[in-house]
């Protein structure tokens, strides 16, 4: 079974620029949103450290993976380049998702391992369970990992799904993204006792709460998680806490029913800056640095821009293509 990679400063780098770059191609998709020429957008924006510091403890290529619709970031750290997914936001035909033809957030790659989802809320939850059971089953040492909301955890498919994969010991991750918001719906009135780690110990598994800030905490912890599939100890449930800096989408104002108090004290802590210092504490990062990586992706981000806005639409013809088989 190949062992994980260790964490090397390079890598911690490059998991950094993978968060720069999750960034600066939300601001851009936000700028054409008020532009008009994007429709409609989900932000991972206070959840990119968490989701790219889960992804660099696992293997894309040999694990599989369960996004769901803000893991932006997540998709970037399994190897889509800026390019693709901007064509996803402008519903290009090249889009390799869905050929254009999918809410941008369903990322699927199937050379990479990644399932694509639906906009539900939860059903990527049993179906990674039963994709644990078959890579079980197939032997190989990999691993699926599944991500969601804390609002997703109030839904029967978040239970079956880790009853199920708790009972066949499958190797699967469940991580959960919360961040205490289910659109306008606090967690208080969507998740019955005092969080969703908690819940783990009614399936008899390992549940863990880690700071979503911290790239380090949440990268030991998928590590640890991961071991634990490969080797045969079945799931983990880990509870990653996020902020939410954006509106649930581009499609809802937050303002309308949060407090501006909080929400301008969590502006003030976003992750980004606290991972950036961290580096730069463990002399891994120089701010010439900082600032050569963020040219470097500002350029990526422009250029990706041109080609997807650029590239042709799909096909009318093409629309009913993977909703009804071709008769
Ligand atoms: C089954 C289902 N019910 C409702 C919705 C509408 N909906 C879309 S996202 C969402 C909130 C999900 O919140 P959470 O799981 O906490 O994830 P977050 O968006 O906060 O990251 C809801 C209710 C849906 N897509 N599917």
């Amino acid at each position: 079974m190949p062992e994980a990679k260790p964490l090397t400063p390079e890598r911690v780098l490059e998991a950094y620029r993978t968060v720069l770059r999750a960034r600066a191609l939300d601001d851009r998709r936000f700028v054409l949103n008020r532009a008009g020429k994007l429709a409609f957008i989900i932000s991972p924006r206070g959840h990119e450290v968490a989701q790219v510091a889960a992804i660099t403890a696992l293997q894309p290529g040999r694990d599989r993976f369960c996004l769901y619709y803000r893991n932006f970031a997540a998709a970037l750290a399994c190897g889509f380049t800026p390019e693709e997914l901007m064509l996803a936001a402008f519903a290009r035909a090249a889009d390799p998702s869905s050929g254009g033809r999918q809410t941008p957030g369903n990322f699927g790659s199937r050379r990479r391992g990644i399932v694509i989802g639906s906009s539900t809320v939860g059903p990527q939850i049993p179906k990674a369970a039963g994709i644990g059971l078959a890579l079980k089953w197939k032997g190989e040492g990999a691993l699926c990992y599944v991500s969601f909301g804390e609002g997703a955890t109030s839904q029967g498919d978040f239970h079956e799904g880790l009853n199920f994969a708790a009972l066949h010991r499958c190797p699967v991750i469940f991580f959960c993204e919360n961040n205490h918001w289910a659109i306008s719906v606090p967690q208080s009135l969507q998740v019955a006792g005092p969080g969703v780690a908690e819940r783990a110990a009614a399936y008899g598994i390992p549940g863990t709460r880690v700071p979503g800030d911290d790239f380090f905490a949440v990268h030991a912890t998928v590590a640890k998680a991961a071991e634990r599939a490969r080797s045969g100890g079945g799931p983990t449930l880990i509870e990653a806490e996020v902020l939410r800096l954006q509106s649930h989408s581009t499609d809802d104002d937050q303002r309308a029913y949060r407090d501006p108090v909080e929400l301008a004290a969590e502006a003030l802590k976003d992750p980004i800056p606290r991972l950036r210092d961290a580096l730069l504490q463990r002399g891994w990062l120089s701010p010439e640095i900082d600032q050569t990586m963020r040219d470097d992706v500002n350029r990526e981000v422009e250029r990706a821009t041109e080609v997807a806005e650029a590239a042709p639409e799909p096909e009318p013809g093409s629309l009913g293509h993977h909703v009804y088989a071709d008769a």
